[in-house]
This record gives C-alpha cells, structure tokens and sequence, in this order.
C-alpha cells in the first residue's frame, strides 16, 4: 500500500520520538527530526532520515517553538507533523497554527482539544453525553457557596482546578471549619500554575484505581476502544508502572467503561488516539476524570496486547483514513506491564538525576520489547524528562509479563546514572503487586518499595564480597588455588554472570 504521507515531521524528542520514527519507516514514509543544541547528538536525530536545529536547550527556546517547527516543515517539505507526548501535543495553538499552514497535525481537532482541557466544562459535557461523573459543584465563587456544596455532596471531598491536571491545586477537605482557608490555597495554587484560579468541588473517591481506556477515532464519526490499561502505581502523579488489562476487570465490565469512554470520545468530535482516565472506587464504581487528547507514554501495553500499532493508526487517520476495524475485532489477548526507566536518585528523593550513561545493556528474548531514547555515551540533558526509556514485556498471563519483567529488569543494565530499575525490580516480586491489589496509594501504603534495602543486585555483590574475603583467607592458610568445581569457584561464575563485562 502506498504510505499514507511522503514526508512527516516528529515535533519531540527522546524515545516518543524514536518510537514515531519507527512507524513511519515501517510504513515507508520519510522522517524529519527536529533538535534543540542540547539534543545534537541525540537518538532521535540519528535515526530520521533529516534533522534541524531549531534553537537553545530550553523547550520553551525549542521544542515548544510553534514558529521554528512549522518553518522546518515549510523546508523540508514535511506534509504532517506528530507531536508525541508532552510538549506541543495537547496545544491548541499548534493544532490550529498546522492547519493554518496546511500540515496535517496528527492527533485530534483543536476543537476537542479545548472541550476537554477545562476540567469543569469538559464534566458538563460528559454528564449531558450521558457518562458517570463524580458528583460535583459548579465553579466556586466564594467560602459560602462551597461549604453549601459540600454539604450537598457529603464530605470528604477534593477541591481541583478547572484547568487543573497533575494533582496541582487539589486538597482534601473532610469538613466544613477547614474549607475556607483550604479553598483560599487551591485557588493560589491554581492561580500561579494555571494563570486561573477557578476551583470545583468533586465527591473524594477513596483509595481508587486509575484506570484508563484506550479509544481510535476516525474523521468518518467511527470510534472503537481498545480495553484498559491500569496506572495505579504512581509517585507524586508520576506513573511508574502500567499495565493491560487491569487485573480487576473482567469482559462486561471492560465493555461498558469501553462503551462509556467510546461515548465521551464521540461528544466532544474526537478524532485520533485518545485516552479517557477514569477512576474506580473501592466498590467498584466508575468515574470519569479526564480525556487525555495525545498518544500516551503508556501506549506499548495496549499495543502489546492488542496487536494494533497505535501510531501507524494515528497516522493512517490523520491522512483521511478509516479505521478498518469493528469493535468485535478488537480482542486482547495476554498481559502486559510496562516499567518506565528513569534517571533518579532514589536516596535524593528521586530527584531527577541526569548524566552520561557510560554503558547500556538493552534486554531482549521472548515478551520484551524496549522502547529506548538514549545509548551509551550519550550525555542525558537536564532541560528535558529524565526518563531514558520504557521497558515492555508481554506473557501469556499477568504472571508470565511480571516474571518476564523481572528477568528483563535483571538483564537491563544502565552504567553512569542513577535509575528507578532497582525499584521497579522489587514491586516485581512483591506481594501486593503479584496479587493486583493497587490503587493510587500503593506506594505510600509499601514504602518499603522505594528504599533500597533489598536491591538484588546488592544482594549479588554481597555474595562476592564474601566470596572474595573467603577467597583470599582460603589462599592464605592454603598457599594454593582451590579444587576445581569448589563452592569459591561457582560464586565467582553466579558474580561473573551477574556482573557487567561480558
Ligand atoms: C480524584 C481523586 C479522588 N477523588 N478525584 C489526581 C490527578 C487527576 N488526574 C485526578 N486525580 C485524582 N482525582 C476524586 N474525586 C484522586 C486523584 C488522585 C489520583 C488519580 C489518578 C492517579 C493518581 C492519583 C493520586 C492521587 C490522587
């Protein structure tokens, strides 16, 4: 089949980017990378076919230039643009400034983008379309009026930020004598992050899951759902690990949140992959929380388990394209979880932690894949997102992709810059994960998951250290080499094996 565009720009950076770039080599199309000077040397530019230089390190000097991309579009004749995730993605100003200049922007109209980036005009669409919201308040004048609400809603409940997103904003008030100097603090908060300080009341769900549902729409009103994906385990509403299906979910329910977000889709004109977040409550009941309008980081898990290359949908959409599946098409088939792998210091409360990676390993084998931005040698900039790459593995059963995820974790080695790999190989193996009991307090409520004291890989080296200490007594007392097949002998190969030269 001829590709559906000749030429396409990628308007970001890092693995999203490389992860584009493979699509449209696939699908014979040639790729256009834009770099900042930070980025000179950066996968993304290799890999595409062309690169330019569009400015400074920081974002807002380049990947955030609307100007510089559609000028580099203009000169190399790229016919469309996909923005990845971050970034420009969710700007409706880009959206609009590409068909301005004729470029196909590939992700949704601007006009979808507006309806469900206000957190309290996109509520009032949903509940009018017919899809469950947590009960609410209308935007809040003042003290008066919001302990009114809240009486009607029933405490706790959650203060947000209608332009809100991140958690910035939000407190939880569990009574009225706390409600106007918190109000006072959620409208500050919104003010200076959001440059609005409209503020709402929802009902507070207690100890939810976040569980989100995957959609493909295209521009002839067709729209399908590709089941779940469930991101509960996440720090500071930064997702660590997600997965598909979520291991509470069975068939009826996947089609009715499927049905629910298929319905939210189609009322605000959504055209695209698009990605509606909801909460479950501890009973078992629906929410819906917000329309993600972008590709998302967690998009692998989804494709591993559906067989469906979401990007070159995306790009087959964006030309005109209709989606040539039916609902009834769409089966999963398997588990998958994803790890994102990101340059953090643990012992410096993950502060961000960016370097030169000196070595990397990537895994490999049955159930991996390995969505990467970086390599070694390369120096990971500090303007951007520390994360270096995702980690994929897909099994038979949730159980298969969590061993294959260990197995794979072990086999991934990153040298020179502190990573969350440690951490991630841990929640492999614990309890609570293994049993699938999540929500979005996973982490506060296994603290244990984010300290360091039962590393493996420490385990390994403590294992040597003996074994060297061993060692060299056993030559002392001896004078001579020990037996072949000893006990020395093979904790030096189990290190040797462990270890980083091979
Ligand atoms: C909630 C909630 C409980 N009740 N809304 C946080 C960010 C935003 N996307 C939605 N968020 C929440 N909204 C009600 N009515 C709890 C959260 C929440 C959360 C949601 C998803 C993933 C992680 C979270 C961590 C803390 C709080």
């Amino acid at each position: 089949m001829a590709p559906p565009f000749q030429k396409l720009l990628i308007a970001n950076r890092g693995e999203i980017a490389v992860r584009v770039i493979r699509a449209c080599h696939e699908m014979g199309i040639r790729t256009v990378a834009v770099y900042s000077e930070a980025d000179r040397d950066a996968l993304h530019v290799r890999y595409a076919h062309e690169a330019y230089s569009i400015g400074p390190p920081p974002s807002s000097e380049s990947y955030l230039r609307i100007d510089k991309i559609l000028d580099v579009a203009k000169r190399s004749g790229a016919e469309a643009v996909h923005p990845g995730y971050g970034f420009l993605s969710e700007n409706e100003a880009f959206a609009r400034a590409c068909r301005d200049a004729g470029v196909v922007f590939i992700g949704p109209p601007p006009e979808a983008m507006a309806a469900m980036g206000d957190k309290v005009r996109s509520r009032e669409l949903m509940s009018k379309a017919g899809v469950a919201v947590v009960p609410g308040s209308p935007p809040l004048k003042d003290a008066k009026q919001a302990i009114a609400a809240a009486e009607k809603i029933g405490y706790p409940v959650l203060l947000k930020a209608s332009a809100g997103g991140g958690g910035k904003g939000m407190r939880v008030v569990r009574g009225s004598a706390e409600l106007p100097s918190l109000l006072q603090q959620a409208q500050g908060e919104a003010r200076s992050s959001f440059g609005d300080e409209t503020v709402f009341l929802e009902k507070y769900v207690e100890r939810p899951r976040h569980i989100e549902v995957q959609v493909l729409a295209d521009a002839e009103g067709r729209c399908i759902h590709l089941g779940e994906r469930e991101c509960s385990i996440q720090r500071r509403h930064q997702k660590l690990i997600e997965e598909a299906p979520s291991p509470v979910i069975d068939d009826a329910t996947r089609a009715k949140i499927g049905e629910m977000a298929v319905k939210a889709a189609k009322a605000c004109g959504y055209v695209s992959a698009g990605t509606v977040e909801m909460l479950r409550s501890a009973s078992g009941s629906f929410y819906f929380m917000e329309m993600n309008t972008r590709l998302q980081v967690e998009h692998p898990v989804t494709e591993m388990v559906y067989g469906i290359d979401l990007v070159k949908a995306m790009i087959a959409i964006a030309a005109g394209g209709a989606l040539p599946w039916t609902q009834d098409a769409i089966v999963p088939r398997g588990h998958a979880i994803e790890c994102r792998i990101i340059a953090e210091d643990p012992s410096r409360n993950f502060m961000p932690a960016p370097g030169t990676i000196r070595a990397l390993r990537a895994p490999a084998g049955p159930g991996v894949r390995y969505d990467g931005g970086v390599y070694g040698g390369f120096t990971v900039p500090v303007h951007y997102d520390p994360m270096l790459a995702k980690l994929i593995t897909w099994g038979a059963d949730r159980d298969e992709a969590a061993a294959r995820m260990a197995r794979a974790l072990d086999e991934l080695r990153v040298d020179g810059v502190k990573t969350s790999i440690a951490f991630h190989r841990r929640v492999m193996t614990h309890p609570a994960f293994l049993a699938g009991d999540l929500h979005t307090g996973f982490l506060q409520e296994h603290p244990e998951l984010l300290t360091t004291g039962s590393d493996p890989w420490l385990a390994e080296v403590a294992v040597l250290a003996a074994a060297v200490a061993h060692f060299r007594r056993f030559e002392q007392l001896s004078k001579k080499a020990p037996a072949a097949g000893s006990s020395i002998r093979s904790d030096w190969k189990r290190g040797s094996r462990a270890g980083w030269r091979q």
